[in-house]
């Protein structure tokens, strides 16, 4: 699938900084890569393309982009990986609902999420996979799977046994109880007569009358949600990956299951060295989401005339690891912030560029501190100084590490 377009990114002068990031696995910081030099690897979970892009979605895309930006600062080659779940249960149903193709519903919110990436300066992966185009490779896995003895039929649908992964339950640490109702609330089904383990999650569903089947050696079906993004993972990306991302909501059990897959699939340990998420952005009071249908959406906020670069900005004033809530107030303040950084750079000289860019740095790399980050840039452009090379110095960093386009 073609991805999107590349924004331009300067390289900013000054030594770069190593990247520590939070960990929901080991619950602490890590630095990923661990070592000096070579290719970082990234995989995050993309969208299910029934609705178009919401504040959410792009908060998360926003905070995996800056770990892309970091990296490329301290001179890693990045391989980024982002796969689309284009048929699923949800994409089915609304398209039914609304008399429209499923796949030609899928490739107009593909389309939308790619304009919408565009405008937000969001960097595109290497590969942008959907899962239509990737059954070989799920099929592939599966087979591994089976071969690893993870794998049983009940009534010709096929599970993974959660239990032949004896690191299964690491990522999240929930308890049983929290685990099954996350299960049940997620898209899995513990309560199924013939199941080992109400954990077991399917890994091939067998063809359902109506819906869309592929053949395999395991009869005509499709996918199960957690072994896709493991195949596309493993087979772009291979074992371990440094960052295993997506929003909070896929914890448990999309990543604990995704991982176990990878890691039962290949025998080794473990899929992913971080595994970083992103806290849930609501409306009044709940986590936006398509199924509930309280979303502010990135193209209508444009389409309405918003700058692109103050959407980036209000999401990048929040922690991506402290949920909160959209309003108004977090388009005005960031519309603010802009005209004042905006005017700033306009000015003849400024105060020491290379220290409000390593102020810049240091906060970007202690685990995403965007809102020091932002502090940084709001101090520098708040004072006065006779460096002549201040403003474009600024405007390089805030392009190339905030993805903010002056
Ligand atoms: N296709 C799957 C992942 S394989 C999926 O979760 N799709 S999604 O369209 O529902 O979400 C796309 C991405 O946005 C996921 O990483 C998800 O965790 C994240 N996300 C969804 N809702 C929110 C929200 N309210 N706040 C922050 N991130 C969100
Ligand atoms: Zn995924």
């Amino acid at each position: 699938m073609q991805a999107w377009t590349n924004p331009d990114i300067p390289v900013v002068p000054g030594p770069a900084r190593r990247l520590r990031l939070y960990d929901t696995a080991s619950g602490g910081l890590v630095e990923v890569p661990p070592g000096d030099d070579g290719t970082a690897r990234m995989y995050v979970c993309g969208i299910t393309p029934y609705d178009a892009t919401h504040m959410g979605h792009a908060a998360t895309y926003v905070t995996f982009d800056l770990i892309n930006r970091l990296w490329r600062d301290a001179g890693y080659a990045v391989h980024y990986t982002q796969n689309i779940t284009d048929v699923d249960d949800p994409l089915l149903e609304r398209a039914t609902a609304t008399g429209v193709e499923w796949t030609d519903l899928a490739e107009r919110e593909i389309q939308l999420f790619r304009d919408d990436m565009t405008a937000l300066r969001v960097i595109p992966p290497q590969e942008y996979v959907g899962v239509v185009e990737s059954i070989p490779l799920v099929v592939e896995r599966i087979a591994e799977l089976q071969a690893a003895g993870a794998v049983y039929d009940v009534d010709g649908d096929l599970y993974f046994a959660v239990k032949a992964d004896p690191a299964f339950g690491s990522i999240s640490s929930y308890d049983a109880e929290t685990m099954r109702a996350l299960f049940a609330e997620r898209g899995g089904d513990p309560d199924r007569d013939g199941k080992r383990d109400p954990l077991d999650c399917l890994v091939w569903q067998r063809e359902r009358p109506g819906e869309p089947a592929w053949d395999s050696q395991f009869g005509r079906g499709r996918p199960g949600w957690h072994i896709e993004c493991s195949a596309i993972a493993l087979h772009y990306l291979g074992m371990t990956i440094d960052v295993q991302g997506g929003g909070s909501d896929l914890i448990f059990p999309h990543h604990e299951m995704s991982a176990s897959e990878a890691q039962c699939a290949t025998g080794q340990y473990p899929f992913a060295r971080a595994y970083v998420h992103q806290a849930m952005v609501g409306l009044d009071g709940e986590k936006m989401s398509k199924s509930k249908g309280n979303l502010v959406l990135v193209s209508r906020e444009r389409q309405a005339g918003s700058d692109p670069m103050a959407i980036r900005m209000a999401l990048l004033a929040h922690h991506y690891r402290t949920e909160w809530f959209w309003t108004d107030s977090d388009l005005l303040d960031a519309q603010n912030r802009l005209d004042v950084w905006r005017g700033a750079i306009t000015r003849g000289t400024g105060p020491d560029g290379a220290a409000a860019v390593d102020a810049l740095r240091a906060a970007l790399t202690n685990d995403l501190d965007t809102a020091a980050a932002l502090a940084a840039v709001d101090a520098w452009a708040e004072s006065n100084g006779d460096d002549p090379e201040s403003a474009a110095l600024v405007a390089q960093a805030v392009d190339a590490l905030l993805g903010i386009k002056l």
